[in-house]
């Protein structure tokens, strides 16, 4: 720790010089939760059947990495080795996929909450909260390439019947864990090519999200949030969820929006969304994630979007209306190095926006004086950022940066490698 805190007290006086706080920006940290995604240790296999693998529905993993988690107890031997990686307390979201079905097929319009038991009683006994995906895709009912907007009222039925039932899934699960479960809906629906008929495919979706949110739950149990795309592998030409469609949709149903970081075109800025949707919607969902060409599931990493959205994260003063999940899958690294990456890229983001001088850039800001404010951004990105990072990460018993892969490929090599 000597050393670890001997750079602290010199980063904090760097950072104290142009009025930042840094006693504070670690507090304000460490209650900040990530909502870390499940699906990054099985490739979104789930446990429907054994051995899944994810089929159709405009998502793609590549790479076959060994290692991959292919049962309930795998998958969560390898979340507790992810979270003792990472400073703080974090929230895991499910899929429905992802039930515990005692080796029964038990199709997606049958799933009920004793089928996610086993989590609630895991979650319970590690002091972890559950967020919750209704699982639209990887289905036989999902291969036409429509769910809830589907042209047959058989098809939408059965979607339908699946997300109502996952909402009382989730209601149990917010009740019993004592913290508002996020439910959220994303659909794989669009074409390929030029629709005839793009409002009659929207209409339907609307209506079948009607329906499926017709049932009221209190608010300390259950939180429902809608998530667009702009394009799929296989909806190149339209997507019936839009961001259009969500964004009317989320205001006029008072439902959080989310903004998934992959799903707008690589030009616009998820982080410039934020303050405009804000005004219009109580609380929002993100899915953080790192687009690269046409895939929108790399790894997070420390990149310029990502710093940008903590930023707005942070400058929006609604932290516990912003909730931060995560969403990337890789398979052709160690799973659990991708998992840690992904999820200390985006803590760090978040300290680095809480390190900024907010005082003097908005001082600089009100008075015109732009070329300060510049400065100031660019002075920021060369602070001891790493020299706070390690301790607080000492401070929370998680390892330093340096000890990440030691740390990884210990357990590559104890546990992931005999998964042959
Ligand atoms: C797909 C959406 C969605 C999924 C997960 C698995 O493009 O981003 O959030 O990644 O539900
Ligand atoms: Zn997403």
């Amino acid at each position: 720790m000597s050393i670890t805190k001997t750079l602290f007290e010199a980063a904090k006086e760097q950072y104290g010089a142009l009025g930042v706080d840094v006693e504070k920006a670690l507090a304000t940290l460490a209650t900040i939760p990530l909502s870390i995604h499940c699906w990054q240790g099985d490739d979104v296999g789930g446990f429907e059947r054994a051995g899944a693998k994810l089929e159709g529905g405009g998502i793609e993993v590549t790479g076959n990495y060994p290692g991959r988690a292919r049962s309930v107890e795998e998958l969560r031997a390898d979340l507790e080795a992810m979270y003792a990686l990472l400073p703080g307390a974090h929230r895991l979201a499910l899929h429905m996929s992802y039930g515990e079905f005692g080796g029964k097929p038990v199709d997606r319009d049958q799933v009920e909450p004793s089928h996610y038991r086993g989590w609630i009683d895991w979650a319970k006994a590690k002091g972890l909260k559950l967020d919750m995906n209704s699982t639209f895709f990887s289905h036989p009912k999902a291969s036409s390439g429509f769910t809830l907007s589907s042209k047959d009222k058989g098809v939408r039925d059965f979607w339908i019947e699946h997300g109502k039932r996952t909402r009382e899934v989730s209601s149990v699960i917010g009740k019993e864990l004592g913290s508002p479960c996020i439910h959220n809906v994303w659909i794989p629906d669009g074409m390929k090519d030029y629709p005839a008929d793009r409002i009659g495919y929207r209409r339907n979706l609307e209506h079948s999200l009607d329906e499926i949110f017709e049932k009221e739950y209190p608010l300390s149990q259950l939180k429902d949030a809608v998530e667009s795309k702009l394009f799929g592998l296989g909806s190149e030409a339209y997507v019936v969820g839009s961001h259009e469609f969500y964004l009317g949709y989320a205001i006029t149903r008072r439902k959080l929006l989310t903004l998934d970081m992959g799903h707008f075109h690589p030009t616009e800025s998820v982080a410039d969304k934020l303050s405009a949707i804000l005004l219009y919607c109580d609380e929002a969902l993100l899915h953080v994630s790192r687009p690269m060409r046409w895939d929108s599931d790399h790894v997070v990493t420390s990149s310029d979007e990502l710093r940008l959205l903590a930023e707005e994260i942070v400058a929006s003063g609604r932290l516990p209306q912003i909730h931060v999940g995560l969403d990337f899958f890789d398979a052709t690294i160690n799973r659990l190095g991708a998992w840690t990456i992904g999820a200390r890229s985006m803590l760090k983001g978040l300290l680095a926006a809480l390190l900024q001088p907010r005082e003097r850039l908005l001082a600089a800001e009100e008075e015109g004086d732009w070329f300060a404010r510049l400065q100031l951004f660019e002075q920021s990105k060369s602070l001891p950022l790493g020299a706070v990072w390690d301790y607080y990460c000492a401070a929370h018993d998680a390892p330093l940066e340096r000890e990440i892969i030691d740390r990884v490929h210990g357990y590559e090599r104890s546990v992931l490698s005999k998964r042959r």
